[in-house]
């Protein structure tokens, strides 16, 4: 590293002191606090990200975003050159440069790591990091601080692509650095093209009724609500009303949003009892979780269609699409490709619906909760669905089975276009550039949805009916150190502290169909209870005696 870049990285972080007494971790998706302590991190996140830059001679995405939180919080986040979340082998280096105390220290973290990964400076192809951020009133500042932190490191360039939501960022970084078109009009362009292409691809007679033609989405008042409004204009149906889009006053996350319509299980603002019956969508604060609802007649209740059923309704429609592209009548076909077709889930995932895709001959796998456990699961599959009840998914296809694919679809559109086989094949294809391949994604995941309920010619109700919930409860136990607790198995068992376990499984024994887990949280200073059972009383008190024996090993909290 030479004199120039020193001098600059020293100069400029002295104007970004951290905050002091706190201590910041990258977590399960990036750094997030209240925004005003927040501007150093992101400073110190743009050094890291042009770091990764000249590491992968490749464009990397810095997202400012704090997701479901509320307003006042901020957070910031890199994807990588895939357009996945940041290697996890950079981790570390991400916490200890958000807590370096001081310039020298930060200087000498840098020097450290940039000699450990051989880094280097003078390279031919400078860094260049795309800046997206939501629609939080921090966002410009701490924008800004991202800027300064990129353009300490020499020659990196930044790029800022305005007022984004996640999964557009990790778009454009996927496109750019596979040398597609890249732009969010070009995003627009994928998703509203193959989207019109499986509509064109709907079996005749599968027209579902005009009420199920409407679709009214709840924006969360961010980013999602604004870009659902500009995609709709590109498409002839549904008709979707979209609510809460943040035009209209309302606070980001505030009764509003995914996270909240699926945690609480009631109505978000702007909904009531005219829309009971109908088919409502809900997306988070940064427009990469989506779940969908049902408003019931009584008392602002709802009747949740998680990501849980997203994720069996794709799954569905992906194998009946890779069954018929493998018959011919009762036949199968010469030209075969055996496609492996993976779901994976995480210990939230609700137990019913585990047993349902199972009975479809599914093979099911579990990860730890997070994106980019499941991701990277997904990925060991030619097609892998994902899907976290919370609502953050998408389908994986591999290179190698898109390659055959788009093979097979040009050979069968030139023997019979038009059969069975060769409109399976287009599908298949459309959906591969509808759904998101970098990230779990709420516009895109919305548009296959409405598409395949299309397909299928279901209502919801239909959809909502494959299997039902059991009924389930979580809550938040405060403890004294939560890392006190080590679990295993997708974090269904815990391993630490000893005799934990035993006694969780001593509860369990006694509901039928009792299921609990606990971890702590990658997000909040706080232990996690899951529990689920076959009434939603059992449920209940089996969650409240799991949470009880949360403060009995780890000290006094105080559960809710
Ligand atoms: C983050 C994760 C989400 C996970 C949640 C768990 C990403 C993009 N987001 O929001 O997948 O479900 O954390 O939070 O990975 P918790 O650890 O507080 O329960
Ligand atoms: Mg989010």
């Amino acid at each position: 590293m030479n004199e120039e870049q020193r001098s600059l990285l020293l100069k400029s972080s002295s104007r970004f002191p951290p905050p002091q007494g706190v201590k910041l971790s990258y977590g399960t998706a990036g750094f997030r606090a209240d925004a005003s302590i927040l501007e150093s991190t992101v400073y110190r996140v743009g050094i890291l990200a042009a770091l990764r830059s000249l590491k992968t001679k490749s464009v990397i995405g810095l997202m400012i975003t704090a997701s479901h939180n509320k307003v006042s919080d901020n957070g910031v986040k890199i994807a990588d050159p895939s357009g996945g979340m940041l290697t996890q082998n950079w981790e570390p280096f991400a916490d200890a440069l958000a807590n370096a105390s001081d310039p020298e220290d930060l200087f000498r973290l840098i020097i450290e790591f940039v000699k450990k990964e051989n880094i280097h400076f003078e390279g031919a192809c400078p860094a260049e990091v795309l800046l997206g951020r939501d629609t939080r009133p921090s966002g410009g500042s701490l924008l800004e601080a991202a800027k300064q932190g990129i353009s300490s490191i020499v020659g990196a360039i930044a790029l800022d692509m305005g007022v984004l939501t996640t999964p557009q960022l990790h778009w454009i970084v996927r496109a750019r650095n596979k040398g597609m078109k890249a732009s969010e009009v070009d995003y627009f362009e994928q998703l509203s093209s193959s989207f019109r292409c499986l509509m064109d691809l709907i079996p005749e007679g599968s027209k579902i009724n005009e009420m199920d033609d409407k679709l009214i989405v709840d924006g969360a008042n961010g980013v999602g609500g604004e870009k659902l409004a500009g995609l709709k204009n590109m498409l002839n149906s549904p008709v979707i009303d979209v609510r809460n889009s943040g035009k209209e006053g309302g606070v980001l996350n505030e009764g509003v949003g995914a996270d909240y319509v699926q945690k609480e299980k009631v109505v978000p603002v702007g909904f009531g009892p005219s829309d009971v019956g109908l088919r409502c969508a809900s997306l988070d604060g940064d427009a990469d979780r989506l779940v969908y609802f049902l408003v019931l007649p009584k008392d602002n209740k709802i009747d949740l269609v998680d990501g849980d059923k997203i994720l069996s309704l794709f799954a569905l429609f992906v194998k009946e699409q890779l069954a018929i592209l493998n018959t011919n009548g009762n036949e199968k076909i010469n030209n075969y490709y055996h496609a492996r077709l993976g779901v994976v889930q995480t210990a939230y995932a609700n137990g019913a619906s585990t047993d349902y895709l199972k009975k479809q001959d599914l093979e099911v796998l579990f990860t730890p909760t997070g994106v980019k456990y499941l991701h990277e699961k997904a990925a060991e599959f030619d097609i892998g669905i994902y899907f976290e009840a919370n609502g953050h998914g998408t389908i994986l296809f591999s290179e190698e089975f898109l390659c055959w694919l788009e093979a097979r679809d040009n050979e069968l559109s030139s023997m019979s276009k038009g059969s069975e086989q060769q409109k399976a094949a287009s599908r298949l294809l459309a959906v591969s550039k509808l759904i998101n391949q970098a990230v779990g994604d709420a516009l895109s995941g919305l548009l296959l949805v409405e598409a395949i309920l299309q397909h299928m010619g279901w209502s919801i109700h239909l959809w909502n009916a494959l299997y039902q919930d059991l009924p389930s409860r979580q809550l938040k136990v405060k403890v004294v150190d939560r890392t006190a607790i080590v679990t295993a198995n997708a974090e269904t068992v815990v391993v630490k502290p000893p005799g934990l376990q035993e006694a969780i499984n001593a509860e369990i024994a006694k509901y039928p169909q009792g299921r609990s887990f606990v971890r702590p949280s990658g997000t909040e200073d706080i232990i996690r209870v899951y529990a689920e059972a076959s009434t939603q009383d059992a449920a209940d008190s089996l969650g409240n005696s799991v949470a009880r024996l949360m403060d009995k090993f780890l000290g006094f909290g105080s559960s809710s």
